[in-house]
């Protein structure tokens, strides 16, 4: 299984193929972590829903709390595409605990990019050290994939906004200490919504019960209730009417890291399957020698590296600023999420009977990977982007 035997390099596909010596180390680095860190807990923190803070303490020593933000307020300064390798590598063993890390880091990179200097220093330094948790807060139950129709209100008083509304599965809800809530201070519309960051301890901001779910049992998701909750006008992100453009421009960074964790998750069940293939025998010979087997794991292999390529390239046009990003990386999304899933699937037929026991990790990373197709745009909303974008006059 794969807890015993841990390829990850030297195998086909490999994911260190063609990236430079230094993504090497630090993908190295983000795998060690994974297997000493995570690997050895992921499993029990599923069954208990634990959300292993400490430990995302811990990975944010090794510079993951704030991978892509500068490092004067203490973030790493890598890039998108070096992000993508860390999600990848330490989703390989928890695929929940990672993505968690994944949307905090699409917070502080937002707080980077649109914060002013007053709230990047008052927030990054400790955001990036994960001594603050971070979350992020658009969907409403009236608003998912419509999510320029939310309803949470603020308005101003003084120097203060006003909120009143709900946000509906929040990623960390309860748990984090910051918020950044996407509210209407305007008309109905995308250029009505403003981005404002929200401390846990604000009166008036409270939390639903924590969400029962088939996966992402590491994180805690529940929903946020805004009751005359006062905000402090200087937790504006950017300006007002600006906070849609900000949460989709975070969102685009968010599709890759959520595609980067299916990919680490398909990738540890690829190897495990491939592995039992060369041990389980039926018929007086290992499976592995049936090539029907054999062509489905090409296959797999196939679908693996097709969709890590995806991810990489949209995430080269996002560092590269390129107007056409959101577009590849909603492609790159809709591809690698699919792929991993089924990746994760067929490696579980491969198993057997075995693969549907908690006695293998497959299932656990098939139940994570599959609510990658729903969240942070579901796979509908990645064909309404790119066939928006065809259709274009
Ligand atoms: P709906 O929008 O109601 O969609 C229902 C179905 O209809 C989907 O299959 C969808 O693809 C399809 N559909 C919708 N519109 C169309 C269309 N025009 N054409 C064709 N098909 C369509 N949100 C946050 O803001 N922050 C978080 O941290 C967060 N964490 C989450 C964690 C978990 C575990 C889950 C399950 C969700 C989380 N979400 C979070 C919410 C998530 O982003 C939404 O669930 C998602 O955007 C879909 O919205 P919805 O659930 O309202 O589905
Ligand atoms: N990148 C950059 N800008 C974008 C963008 C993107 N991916 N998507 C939209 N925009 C901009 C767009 O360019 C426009 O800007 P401007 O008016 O300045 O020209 C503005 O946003 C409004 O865009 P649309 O007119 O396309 O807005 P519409 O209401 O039609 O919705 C849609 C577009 C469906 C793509 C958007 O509502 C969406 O992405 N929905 C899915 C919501 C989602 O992903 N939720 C995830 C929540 S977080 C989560 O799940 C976690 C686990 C953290």
């Amino acid at each position: 299984s794969i807890t015993s035997k841990r390829h990850f390099f030297n195998i086909v596909p490999d994911p260190s193929m063609g990236l430079s010596e230094e993504q090497k180390e630090f993908q190295q680095m983000a795998l060690t972590f994974a297997n000493e860190q995570m690997l050895p807990h992921a499993a029990q923190w599923d069954k208990e829903e634990f959300f292993p803070k400490d430990v995302l303490k811990k990975a944010a020593e090794l510079g993951f709390g704030g991978v892509y933000v500068k490092d004067d307020v203490g973030g790493t300064g890598l890039s998108r595409v070096d992000a993508t390798i860390i999600f990848e590598a330490l989703s390989s063993a928890d695929v929940s605990t990672t993505a968690y890390l994944s949307i905090h880091n699409m917070c502080a990179g937002l707080i980077d990019i649109y914060g002013n200097e007053e709230q990047r220093n008052k927030f990054l330094p400790s955001l990036t050290s994960m001594d603050l948790f971070a979350s992020y807060c658009l969907t409403e139950p009236g608003a998912g994939s419509d999510a320029a129709s939310l309803m949470t209100t603020a308005v101003k008083s003084g120097d203060h906004y006003i909120l009143n509304g709900s946000k509906a599965f929040i990623s960390g809800g309860g748990d984090s200490d910051v918020y950044m809530v996407m509210v209407r201070t305007g008309d109905k519309g995308a250029k009505g919504i403003s981005c404002l960051l929200v401390e846990k301890d604000t009166p008036g901001l409270s939390f639903g019960k924590k969400e029962e779910k088939l996966g992402w049992n590491t994180q805690p998701t529940r929903a946020l209730i805004f009751e005359d909750c006062r905000v402090p006008i200087a937790n504006l992100i950017g300006k007002e009417g600006q906070g849609f453009n900000i949460a989709m421009n975070a969102l685009n960074g968010g599709r890759l890291n959520i595609g980067a964790c299916s990919l680490g998750g398909a990738q540890a069940c690829l190897v495990s399957a491939r592995d039992h293939l060369k041990v389980r025998q039926q018929f007086g010979k290992p499976l592995s020698q049936f090539q029907s087997l054999q062509f489905q794991l090409a296959d797999l292999a196939t679908k693996l590296y097709a969709s890590r390529l995806m991810i990489r390239q949209g995430a080269k046009m996002l560092d590269d600023k390129d107007p056409s990003a959101s577009v590849y990386i909603a492609m790159a999304k809709l591809f690698a999420c699919d792929n991993c899933f089924d990746i994760c699937d067929g490696a579980l037929q491969m198993h057997g009977g075995y693969g549907y026991l908690k006695d293998y990790p497959v299932e656990r990373y098939l139940r994570d990977l599959r609510v990658h197709r729903i969240l942070e745009g579901s796979d509908a909303v990645m064909r309404i982007i790119t066939s928006r974008e065809m259709l274009k006059d």
